[in-house]
């Protein structure tokens, strides 16, 4: 389909045009898009070269299906380059919205230990101004379970038009548990014109991990289009 060849061509670009020679460590993010820098990343020369930082269970599982080696931050707290996908990319300063997959805690400890965060993103992800636009989904907030009243009382107070416990659905009954033993919450604010401010007001509520606002920390995104083609902002 358009969505999934336009997965892959951001993908395996920005692997290409941005995988140093000499790396040693790679972060690799979780979800959909990044099934295809796992798939890149896995038919490189210098693949012996580097070790893969996981994001969650889903990745360790990539790394190792791809021939790859599995590192931990543990091992390794400074990161060469990392590649992660978005909800949702503002133009400009690159802000994201991340955490639909639930992995957003480890995504954005590992985006934080480099100073080479490459997103790529199929061309949904593109938002036209503020974030808030095209997702509309919420900013996914993880939280300390027996907090998540209190929190989403706070969030109702900050102006959130809905906030949601993540259900696991016909996955899995009761809510949605992360791979750090947390609940998700939704809290939509619409659109949201000043991302850095929201982060650190929500980041101040007594029971929130982290969010998913992903502010300040993109170098680049690769998307890739409709018409098969790929862009880039930076
Ligand atoms: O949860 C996340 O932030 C993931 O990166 C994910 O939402 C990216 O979406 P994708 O499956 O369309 O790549």
């Amino acid at each position: 389909s358009g969505v999934e060849s336009a997965k892959k061509i951001a993908a395996y670009k920005a692997v290409e045009e941005n995988l140093p020679g000499d790396a040693k460590v790679v972060g690799v993010g979780s979800g959909s898009t990044v099934v295809y820098v796992a798939e890149r990343l896995g038919q490189m020369a210098n693949k012996n070269q580097f070790v893969c930082i996981p994001t969650g269970f889903q990745l360790k599982q990539l790394i190792l299906d791809n021939g790859l080696t599995l590192g931990t931050i543990e091992q390794y707290p400074t990161i060469d380059i990392a590649f992660d996908g978005a909800d949702e990319v503002s133009p400009g300063k690159l802000d994201l919205i991340k955490g639909g997959g639930a992995c957003l805690f480890q995504e954005k400890l590992v985006a934080s230990a480099t100073d080479n965060f490459v997103v790529v993103a199929d061309f949904r992800k593109k938002s036209p101004q503020y974030l808030g636009t095209n997702w509309n989904k919420g900013v996914p907030i993880e939280v300390v379970p027996n907090s998540w009243v209190y929190v989403t009382r706070r969030l109702k107070e900050l102006g959130a038009k809905q906030v949601i416990l993540r259900q696991g659905g016909s996955a899995k009954a009761g809510p949605v548990i992360t791979d750090n033993n947390n609940f998700l919450i939704d809290a939509d604010f619409g659109s949201i014109k000043d991302p850095a401010a929201l982060n650190t007001k929500l980041l101040a509520i007594v029971g929130v991990v982290e969010t998913g606002l992903f502010v300040n920390m993109t170098k680049k995104v690769y998307f890739g289009d409709e018409d098969g083609t790929h862009s880039v902002w930076q």
